[in-house]
């Protein structure tokens, strides 16, 4: 029987696979437990075991859900990340903590080599950081954690201090990753997207020669079961392509269209993400907010928004399959092709209300339809289509459902009028986030916890849907009438 088959052919399990909570505390105390558990002074770990460092849009949404918690901590988290920013715009994806051993955490440090390797591009020298990056939900974040307490935001200055850096990371990735000429922003490794192991990239991934499986070695599966985790062939070409940036001296090309020094050199990876740019959108418009918020006009930022969302929609848009697909820049077709593969990537621009409305209105058949069957066969959004051979429930990024992009469809749902979806995803990711004991991820037919438990942004994202009033975050990200 064949991998969709077996899956299809399970039977729908009565309920949650594993211990409930301890009895006696709240959802609200549990989660907020998570995140004090996490906090390392100035930040926040994913995870105690399996990600000892800050990671950079796991901070943005850990913030997100801290501003209920405390409002201080949440913006001393964004500035903590903001403070590792390269002099060339980008955050990084990892701000590493030298309290923690080298071998804790694998790649480390020791093999960034942010401050020797990274000169160039403007590295911080107080600070080893990774050179990649990760989805840019800061300046969303920000604004989310300015409303939670305005008076002790302007009393600290927040917005004062951290939007030059937001506006500078914008502009980093609008001028420096642009790298098809189409006006969207592309990823040169999976790790950027956040989805590291989604079957988009198996294409793109395989033109990868990866690097000997003795050169490195890898510290997660000392602490995830190595089936729920990528494979070392996958690794092996993580560790390429990171090694080969990292050599290029953290180099990015220009927009013209064909060509990046760092691609060029290495047969590289190049891909344009519809999460990544949606989450870029919905980040501009934020920083339209507070830019007025601190006295200046949002107008132009608003109308760069729309221009990035008619690129999306022009770029990416794949009318026949109901949803945004990736588009491989490397594909060795004149067309640079979109990739078949269907994640739940190409459904989060439903965060955006100023998408087309058949546009809209596609997105969300697709999203209860049978390929991610929301409401019907599966408790959370699936990572990936459940009608793809790939298809995996409990390998990372391959199938499992995540609680990040459960919280951004929701805010989608919740966008374009689909209330009792939206209400029913809410009550779904709060639930199974405590009863998973806050796992990293779970299995989107039972609700199964895999990968870490303890996982801050699952923590801090049902802390957001528990305490947020039933409206869209960001009140300019309403629809139109
Ligand atoms: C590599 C920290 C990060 C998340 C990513 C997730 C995973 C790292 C890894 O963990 O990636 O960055 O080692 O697998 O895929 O989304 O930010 O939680």
């Amino acid at each position: 029987m064949d991998r969709t088959a077996q899956l299809t052919a399970r039977p729908a399990p009565p309920g949650i696979a594993y211990d409930p909570p301890a009895s006696g505390t709240s959802p609200h105390v549990r989660a907020a437990r998570v995140l004090t558990a996490n906090w390392t002074g100035r930040s926040t770990v994913p995870s105690r075991s399996l990600y000892p460092h800050q990671w950079s849009w796991d901070s943005a949404f850990i913030a997100i859900g801290l501003r209920h918690l405390s409002p201080l901590r949440a913006q001393t988290e964004l500035e903590t990340l903001l403070t590792a920013q390269w002099a060339d715009g980008r955050v990084p994806h990892i701000v590493f903590n030298p309290a923690v051993p080298l071998d804790a955490y694998f790649p480390g440090p020791d093999f960034w080599r942010s401050a020797t390797a990274g000169r160039h591009a403007g590295a911080p020298r107080t600070v080893q950081t990774s050179g990649i990056v990760q989805p840019p939900v800061h300046a969303l974040a920000a604004w989310l954690v300015h409303l939670a307490d305005p008076g002790l935001s302007h009393a600290r200055g927040f917005l004062v201090r951290v939007y030059p850096r937001l506006a500078a990371w914008h502009r980093y990735l609008l001028r420096r990753r642009d790298l098809g000429g189409g006006g969207l922003v592309s990823v040169v490794h999976p790790w950027e997207q956040g989805m590291d192991n989604s079957p988009c990239w198996d294409a793109p991934l395989a033109r990868i020669v990866p690097a000997p499986p003795r050169s490195f070695r890898r510290a997660d599966l000392t602490h995830g079961a190595p089936e729920d985790r990528p494979t070392d062939l996958d690794y092996g070409r993580y560790v390429r392509l990171a090694t080969d940036y990292r050599d290029a001296g953290y180099a990015d090309g220009h927009a013209d269209g064909h060509t990046n020094a760092y691609a060029d050199g290495s047969g590289g990876f190049a891909v344009e993400d519809p999460a990544f740019n949606a989450l870029l959108i919905a980040s501009e418009h934020a920083l339209a907010l507070i830019a007025e918020e601190l006295g200046t006009p949002g107008t132009a930022r608003r109308a760069r928004a729309e221009r990035l969302t008619a690129a999306l929609v022009e770029r990416l848009w794949d009318p026949e399959a109901g949803q945004f697909r990736c588009r491989d820049l490397r594909a060795p077709t004149p067309d640079r092709g979109l990739l078949p593969e269907r994640s739940v990537s190409g459904l989060i621009p439903l965060l955006l209300p100023t998408l087309p409305h058949p546009v809209a209105a596609a997105l969300v058949r697709t999203l209860t339809g049978p390929h991610f069957s929301l409401g019907d066969r599966t408790r959370l959004v699936p990572s990936h289509d459940l009608r793809s051979a790939a298809f995996d429930p409990h390998r990372y990024w391959r199938g499992p459902a995540w609680f990040n992009t459960g919280w951004l469809l929701e805010h989608g749902l919740r966008t374009h009028g689909e209330r009792d979806l939206a209400d029913a995803l809410r009550e779904a990711v709060v639930t199974l986030a405590d009863a998973s004991g806050y796992a990293e991820y779970v299995d989107p037919y039972t609700g199964e916890a895999c990968g870490a438990t303890g996982f801050g942004w699952t923590a801090a994202l049902a802390l957001d849907l528990h305490h947020a009033p039933l409206a869209p975050p960001v009140p300019e990200l309403t629809p139109p009438a």
